[in-house]
C-alpha cells in the first residue's frame, strides 16, 4: 500500500512539473487534434464482475466523456490506437486511486491533465476511473439497412439540368468547410463572392469533386455524405447518405471509362468502407476493415479508414487502413466478386497524396514516422522512408528542386522540419525515395504544405503550434532558393478579426495558381475569415470575413482537387 502511494505521489509531482514547463510544446495541440470528439449516442452497459460499482447514469455519462475526449487516441473499444490500450483487465490491475491520479494530472508521455486543467471535475474523474475497469461498451454496427434508411435523393438524376445553369466557372469554385456550422460555403474564385451555403453533415472533414467537376462530395465527421450538384443555380444538395457514425474520407472513381461513376467513403466507426453509385449515393457494397496488424499480426477490432485516393492506372481505389497499417487496393470493376489486394505498409496510416506524375501515392504512417510510397501502376509498396516525428502532409506538395529534380514535401506535427523526398526513379534514380533535404520551418504543429505547378512558392501552415505568433502566421519558401530560409506572413493579423485563437490553416490555390487562400479558424462564437494572398507578390489581396464564414477549415478548389494538382 505504502509503495503504491509512493508511486502515485511521484506520478503526480512529475506530471505537474512536466506540464508546467511544457517541455514538449506541441503535445497538447497534437492531442486536441487527435482526440477530437466522436459522435456516438447511448450505449449498452457491460459490467465486469469484481470491478467497482457504477450506476447506469454514471456509466452512460462516462461513456460519453470517453467518446468525446479519449476515443480519438485510445480507440472506441479501448484497444489502443495512437494512445495506449485501456482494456478493463489492465485498468483493474491499476485500480481506482491510481487511475484518478493519472486522469487528474496526465503523464509526460502525452496524456492530458484532465483534472488540473479544469476540463473534468473531481466527480467526473472518480466515475471515469471506475468506468474504465468495466468492459467497454460496443457501439452498434451500421449495415446496409441503416444506410438505406438514411439515403435520400433530393433531386433525381432525371430532374437535374443537362448543362450548367450559371455563369460561374465551376472549376474555380472553392468548397469551404464551415466546421462547427455543419455547412459548406461555395465561393467563386473570380469574384470571391459566396455563391451559396449548403447544409451538410456535422464538421465536414473533406470535399472531393467528381472527375468531371460537376459534383462535389462532402463527408461529415458524423459520417453523413452529401452530394452537391455544381451545375445547378445556385449549386444544391441533390443526395445524402450516412455510411456509419464517424468518418473522414470520401473519393470518386477517376479511371478511364469510370469517371463520375462510383463513390467510396471510409468510416472510423464502424471500421468499414462503402461503395456507392456516383450520382445518387445509393450504397451497394460494404467492406469491413477489421483484421490483423501489419507487424505483430494481432487482431485489431477497429482499424479506421483514413485517406482514400482513386488510382489513375487501374480501376481501383487505394484505401489507407490506419491501425492495421495496410493499404487496400479495391478493384471496383465487379462488385459481385470484389477483389481487394492488401499491401503491407506501416502503422498508423493517415493522409497523403500523389507525386506529380500521379503514379506514386505518398502517405504518412504517422506514428511509425515513415512515408510509405505506393506504386499504383505495379500495385506494390515501392519504399518505406524514415522521416522525423509525426509527418502530416495533407496531400503534400510537388515541385522541381533546383538540385534534386522532381520532389514531394511534407511538414510535421512533432517538429519544424519540412521533409523533401525525391520522386523521379526514371531520371533521378539516386534521389528517388530518398530524403534529399530537410528545410527548417517556423515550428511543429504543422498540418498542411502547398504549392502549384506555376508557382515559385512553398507555403507551410502551423495551426497547432503553441505559440500564437506561429499558429497565426504562415511560412513561405522560395522554390528557386530554398537555402535562403522562409518569410513569415502574418495572415491572422491581416484578417483583423479581434480576439480568439485564430489558427491559420490549409493553404489552397485558385485554379490559375496565382492566389493562395488561407482559413483563419476562430471559435464558432467569434469572427473567422478567409485571407487571399497574391502568390507572386506575397501581398494581401482580399479578406472574406462575411458573418456566414463560421469556423472555416479545409477549402477545396474544384479544378486542383479533381486533377490532383498540389
Ligand atoms: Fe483531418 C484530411 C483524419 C483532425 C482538417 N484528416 C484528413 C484525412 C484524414 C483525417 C484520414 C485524409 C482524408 C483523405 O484524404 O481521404 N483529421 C483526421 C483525424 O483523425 C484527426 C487527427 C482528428 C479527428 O478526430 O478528426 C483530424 N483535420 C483535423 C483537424 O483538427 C482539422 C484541422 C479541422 C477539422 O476539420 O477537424 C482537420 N483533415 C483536415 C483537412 C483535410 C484533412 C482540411 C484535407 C486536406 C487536403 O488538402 O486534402
Amino acid at each position: 500500500m505504502g509503495r503504491q502511494f509512493f508511486w502515485l505521489a511521484v506520478l503526480a509531482i512529475f506530471s505537474t512539473s512536466v506540464w508546467a514547463q511544457d517541455k514538449h510544446p506541441s503535445t497538447s495541440a497534437e492531442l486536441s487534434y487527435e482526440g477530437a470528439p466522436i459522435v456516438i449516442d447511448e450505449v449498452q452497459m457491460r459490467l465486469t464482475p469484481g470491478a467497482p460499482d457504477i450506476t447506469p447514469e454514471e456509466y452512460q455519462q462516462s461513456a460519453q466523456i470517453f467518446f468525446q475526449r479519449c476515443a480519438g487516441c485510445h480507440g472506441v473499444l479501448r484497444k489502443g490506437a495512437t494512445g495506449k490500450p485501456l482494456t478493463h483487465e489492465l485498468m483493474m490491475e491499476r485500480g481506482t486511486e491510481y487511475l484518478k491520479v493519472l486522469i487528474n494530472y496526465g503523464t509526460p508521455g502525452g496524456m492530458p491533465n484532465w483534472g488540473t486543467s479544469g476540463e473534468l471535475t473531481a466527480a467526473e474523474i472518480d466515475t471515469m476511473a471506475r468506468y474504465l475497469q468495466h468492459e467497454p461498451p460496443q457501439p452498434p454496427e451500421f449495415g446496409m439497412e441503416n444506410m438505406l434508411a438514411s439515403w435520400k435523393v433530393y433531386v433525381p438524376v432525371a430532374d437535374r439540368p443537362k448543362t450548367k445553369q450559371h455563369d460561374y466557372d465551376t472549376d474555380d469554385m472553392f468548397v469551404v468547410t464551415l466546421r462547427d456550422a455543419g455547412k459548406v460555403a461555395i465561393i467563386d474564385g473570380a469574384s470571391k463572392d459566396i455563391i451559396t451555403v449548403i447544409n451538410t453533415g456535422y464538421a465536414v472533414h473533406i470535399t472531393r469533386p467528381s472527375d468531371s467537376g460537376r459534383y462535389a462530395y462532402t463527408i461529415g465527421r458524423d459520417a453523413k455524405l452529401v452530394l452537391i450538384d455544381l451545375f445547378m443555380n445556385p449549386p444544391q444538395r441533390v443526395a445524402e447518405v450516412k455510411i456509419g457514425m464517424e468518418a473522414r474520407s470520401v473519393e470518386t472513381s477517376k479511371y478511364k471509362g469510370y469517371e463520375d461513376k462510383l463513390a467510396i467513403a471510409g468510416a472510423y466507426w464502424p471500421p468499414q468502407f462503402v461503395l456507392m453509385v456516383g450520382d445518387t449515393l445509393e450504397p451497394y457494397k460494404i467492406v469491413s476493415t477489421r483484421g490483423m496488424t501489419v507487424d505483430t499480426q494481432e487482431f485489431h477490432p477497429e482499424p479506421r479508414v483514413a485517406a482514400i485516393v482513386a488510382s489513375h492506372q487501374h480501376p481501383e481505389f487505394i484505401v489507407n487502413v490506419k491501425e492495421t497499417g495496410k493499404v487496400l487496393l479495391v478493384d471496383y470493376t465487379n462488385p459481385k466478386s470484389l477483389t481487394v489486394s492488401t499491401l503491407e505498409a506501416a502503422r498508423f496510416l493517415h493522409d497523403g497524396g500523389w507525386d506529380s506524375t500521379h503514379r506514386y501515392f505518398l502517405t504518412a504512417a504517422n506514428k511509425s514516422n515513415k512515408i510509405a510510397v505506393i506504386d499504383s501502376k505495379e500495385r506494390d509498396v515501392t519504399a518505406l522512408i524514415d522521416v522525423t516525428e509525426i509527418p502530416h502532409p495533407g496531400r503534400g506538395a510537388n515541385f522541381k528542386d533546383p538540385k534534386f529534380g522532381p520532389v514531394w514535401a511534407t511538414s510535421a506535427l512533432g517538429n519544424a522540419n519540412i521533409t523533401v523526398i525525391g520522386t523521379d526513379p526514371r531520371r533521378n534514380k539516386k534521389n528517388a525515395w530518398q530524403v534529399v533535404r530537410k528545410l527548417e520551418g517556423q515550428g511543429g504543429g504543422s498540418l498542411f504544405v502547398k504549392t502549384h505547378p506555376v508557382s515559385q512558392n512553398l507555403w507551410i501552415d502551423t495551426p497547432l503550434n503553441p505559440s500564437e505568433a506561429i499558429s497565426q502566421s504562415v511560412a513561405v519558401f522560395d522554390l528557386k532558393n530554398l537555402d535562403a530560409g522562409y518569410e513569415v506572413l502574418p495572415i491572422a493579423e491581416w484578417a483583423n478579426l479581434g480576439e480568439g485563437p485564430k489558427r491559420v490553416v490549409h493553404p489552397e490555390y485558385n485554379k490559375a495558381g496565382t492566389e493562395v487562400w488561407f482559413s483563419v479558424w476562430n471559435t464558432s462564437d467569434l469572427r473567422s475569415a478567409i485571407v487571399i494572398v497574391d502568390d507572386k507578390t506575397r501581398k494581401l489581396l482580399k479578406v472574406i470575413d462575411d458573418p456566414r464564414i463560421v469556423t472555416p477549415t479545409g477549402k477545396f478548389n474544384i479544378y486542383n482537387t479533381r486533377k490532383d494538382v498540389y
